[in-house]
């Protein structure tokens, strides 16, 4: 598909790229890319629309350029995203562990989307670690564990994973798509769309601008939106409107909100992975409530989301008091206290945190 409006050839691409990436980034990619034989994507633990969205459209691009690529994922995705691998290319390392193994230690190049600590990767970390394959880093968190990485291409000021790649892609392209594959397309396309809430969390100017361009390229939105946000169960609806009526906690005197999910609950709900995505915005529709928090208690830790909507700093408050990290307004973490302790947890660490502020 090629775009039909002219206008598109004609943005400068020194203009496109300021601020985007780094000087020689994409040029830097292509020679450690060329020079590699046995390239292996990987992304981080439960695997988001911006996780998998990059790396089926990373590689996609990359058998474009001549270059075979596996993709290696922790753990399965959300299943309304499974369309983007309707070959079944991904390989879930906690359901064919083997076969993930002998891809990652066969590498000669690690590309790592989406994710910026090695610890992110839970049970892969100490194999990727030790591998002594190139790395490359692409990602959009702040603070990357930069001396794992043989090559670094991060930025905080887009709005995804997705995002950064398409501007890369783009500079590999000289500043056109119209080569990428429609695979690639949609795939970044989708990971953006739900990196940003669909457009409601930190959209900045490119990523209208890379909207565009692959709205031209031929990128179906409407479809895409309809498979990726109306694809959830009956059940998945309940559990969100139980969490509203029984299990949201408002504190008003600290602007923020939280809701803790047990165990029995989410398995009375049939609870499928990425069931809870958004839920954590929820309590940031009420006024005056900035900060919130979604606390769902898992085998052998209990998952944190927390979200501001001002100058709090969730990603701070996070490293701080629950072993994670992210980005200001968007961060994730884990506990290890037992469920019934949550609460109080929360709402004291976030006393300690307001006063120290
Ligand atoms: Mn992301």
């Amino acid at each position: 598909m090629r775009p039909h409006n002219i206008f598109s050839i004609f943005v400068p691409t020194f203009f496109l790229m300021k601020g985007y990436l780094k000087r020689n980034s994409a040029d830097n990619f292509k020679k450690v890319v060329n020079s590699a034989t046995s390239v292996v994507i990987l992304t981080h633990t439960n695997p988001d629309g911006d996780a998998l969205g990059s790396v089926i459209a990373l590689k996609s691009y990359l058998s474009t350029l001549g270059v075979r690529s596996r993709i290696v994922v922790p753990n399965p995705y959300p299943k309304n995203l499974k369309f983007l691998d309707s070959d079944g290319d991904v390989i879930i390392y906690s359901w064919k562990k083997e076969s993930a193994e002998r891809v990652i230690k066969s590498a000669d190049l690690i590309i790592a989307l989406d994710f910026n600590q090695l610890k992110r990767i839970d049970d892969l970390e100490p194999l990727v670690r030790n591998s002594s394959a190139k790395k490359i880093l692409i990602d959009h968190h702040p603070l990357p564990e930069k001396e794992a990485f043989d090559l670094v291409i991060s930025n905080t000021e887009v709005s995804s994973t997705c995002e950064l790649l398409f501007w890369l892609i783009r500079e590999m392209e000289d500043g056109s798509i119209n080569r990428i594959p429609d695979i690639s397309a949609q795939s970044l396309y989708v990971g953006m769309m739900t990196d940003t809430n669909n457009f409601s969390n930190s959209v900045e100017a490119g990523t209208f601008l890379m909207s565009y361009e692959l709205l031209l390229h031929g990128v179906d939105k409407e479809t895409l939106q309809l498979k990726v946000f109306a694809g959830f169960t009956e059940e998945r609806m309940r559990l969100m409107g139980h969490s509203l009526l029984n299990k949201m906690k408002i504190l008003p005197e600290l602007g923020a909100g939280y809701i803790i999910l047990t165990k029995s609950e989410l398995d009375e709900f049939k609870f499928l992975e990425g069931d809870s995505e958004g839920f954590v915005n929820m309590p940031l529709n009420i006024y005056g409530i900035t900060i919130s928090a979604l606390f769902t208690e898992k085998d052998e830790h209990i998952r944190v989301s927390l979200r501001s909507s001002d100058d709090f700093s969730v990603n701070q408050f996070s490293r701080k008091y629950f072993n994670g990290a992210g980005h200001e307004r968007a961060a994730g973490g884990r506990l290890y206290i037992p469920v019934e302790e949550v609460g109080e947890y929360f709402e004291e660490s976030l006393r300690k945190e307001l006063e120290a502020n």
